[in-house]
């Protein structure tokens, strides 16, 4: 199913394609083999991390991120974004697709590590569910982090499988920052990304 916001994200990319010079920060594993960027979590794979394609659920495009747990008895997490040099008052605003084929087969939350202090910044609750969903969630940069990872965490148990489709993490306030997602690292400007600009661009 494509959601309308599906479709808006189509947009942004198509944006992005046509603006070289100030890249819309988007991921939809299309456009090249990175999967995540670090796992955290005990033993050589806490997550087996794969870009896959039909008959994998695949949401926009031809490519998704899959990911199994891997790590019996614990919760193993993948880093998704790492967003520095960021000033306290920046919003970062992250959405990102969700796939779980069955309602507990697919145990994941997404959460924020402010850095450089690595401190817990919380994020949005699990939705649960099958098939694809929406999650969307802010954090706000407070005095003294300088920027953010944002990360999934695997919440249940070894061999649940859970596939990632067309992440944004767009930061909302002034100056620039230095952003790090699969396939794309860059310093970009958001001198022009106010919020109320970054929310038009999701209407
Ligand atoms: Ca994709």
């Amino acid at each position: 199913m494509i959601s309308t916001r599906t479709l808006l994200l189509s947009i942004i990319v198509g944006i992005a394609a046509s603006a070289a010079a100030n890249p819309l920060p988007d991921c939809g594993w299309e456009y090249c083999d990175d999967t995540v960027l670090a796992l955290d979590g005990p033993g050589i794979e806490p997550i087996i991390a794969s870009r896959v394609t039909a008959p994998d659920p695949v949401n926009n495009g031809d490519y998704s991120l899959r990911l199994v747990h891997n790590a019996p008895g614990e919760t193993p997490r993948a880093h998704l974004a790492y967003v520095e040099d960021l000033t306290a008052g920046t919003l970062v605003v992250f959405e990102i697709a969700r796939y779980a084929s069955d309602p507990g087969g697919g145990s994941c939350r997404f959460r924020g590590r402010y850095l450089p202090d690595n401190i817990d910044a919380g994020g949005p609750e699990d939705p649960g569910g099958s098939g694809w969903q929406w999650i969307a969630y802010q954090w706000t940069i407070t005095g003294g982090h300088t920027g953010m990872i944002i990360e999934v965490e695997m919440t249940g148990e070894a061999g649940d499988t859970v596939w990632l489709d067309d992440m944004v993490a767009i930061p909302a306030g002034a100056g620039t920052y230095t952003l790090t997602i699969p396939c794309f690292y860059s310093v970009v400007p958001v001198a022009t990304s106010t919020l109320s600009g970054v929310k038009d661009l999701f209407r």
